[in-house]
């Protein structure tokens, strides 16, 4: 076994249990904890303490890993290898009952930043449909026992796409600009409400792209390792090719430069 695919294996049985907690809690009714960038950017209790149980196992089995998480400070390590945890992405979705969220997992190496990491390790599990997408690096990208692959390019009808908006109501007329430059080149567009299963149906060929401006680390850390596991291509705004918050484009080879050409409005 490779250090990543040891790295992938902590990450499936933390993730499994942490999305078992939150899926229980789920069924038991969600409360709302707090409101962050604004009233509707909410953290619910549930999201505090799936983090909290992915912290507390990793800090059992990695003590000297650092950690990333959207809900609880940083914390640098000595490894070398930083946690980039999303405890339960796509939460206005689990606070509605939408059975689209997913705790996210990734272990990066090197400087804990997305222009500078390697990502090793990822897993990202939706609880209420059971699918664990997981990669290890050069190992491919896999669902359950399904090895994954992006579509090699869109049908004749054009492009599967997904996108997302910000909770700042400031920025959803840019959002709806960009959404109108890309439009000509989908079929359809999709608006699933969790980055990291966005992320996850490009690398499995649900979707042939995606694109969203404004995410956090957290969001994209894991889902972008299944993208280039499974063969396609992750970038962002800037010459760097990783994502950041000015933009997150995922595509196949084919599409990939279109799609970001549209999003950014070059
Ligand atoms: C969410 C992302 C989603 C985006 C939302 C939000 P959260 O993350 O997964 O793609 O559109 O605005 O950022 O807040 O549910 O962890």
């Amino acid at each position: 076994m490779t250090r990543a695919q040891q790295l992938e294996a902590i990450a499936i049985d933390i993730a499994r249990e942490a999305g078992e907690l939150a899926r229980r809690r789920r069924t038991e009714g969600v409360s709302i904890a707090a409101t962050k960038s604004s009233i509707a950017d909410i953290v619910t209790e549930a999201d505090r303490e799936v983090e909290d149980l992915i912290r507390a196992r990793l800090a059992a089995v990695r003590p000297d890993d650092g950690f990333l998480g959207e809900e609880s400070d940083a914390a640098t390590g000595t490894t070398g290898i930083t946690w980039v945890v999303d405890p339960i992405d796509g939460t206005v979705n689990y606070a509605y009952g939408i059975p689209s969220y997913a705790v996210s997992i990734a272990a990066v190496e090197g400087d804990p930043v997305p222009e500078h990491w390697d990502a090793l390790a990822a897993v990202v599990f939706n609880p209420a449909s059971g699918e664990l997408f997981r990669a290890a690096r050069g190992e491919g990208a896999w669902l359950d026992d399904q090895r994954l692959a992006v579509n090699a390019e869109p049908s004749s009808a054009g492009a599967l796409l997904a996108t997302g908006f910000g909770y700042d109501p400031a920025t959803h007329a840019g959002d709806l600009a960009r959404v109108a430059r890309v439009m000509p080149m989908a079929r359809d567009l999709r608006r699933i409400g969790a980055a990291s299963l966005d992320l996850a149906f490009v690398a499995s060929g649900r979707l042939d792209g995606y694109f969203e401006r404004g995410l956090h680390p957290w969001d994209h850390a894991a889902g972008a390792l299944l993208v280039t596991e499974a063969g396609g291509v992750v970038g962002g705004a800037g010459e760097s090719g990783s994502p950041s918050r000015a933009m997150t484009v995922a595509a196949g080879p084919a599409l990939f430069d279109a799609l970001r050409r549209a999003a950014l409005g070059d």
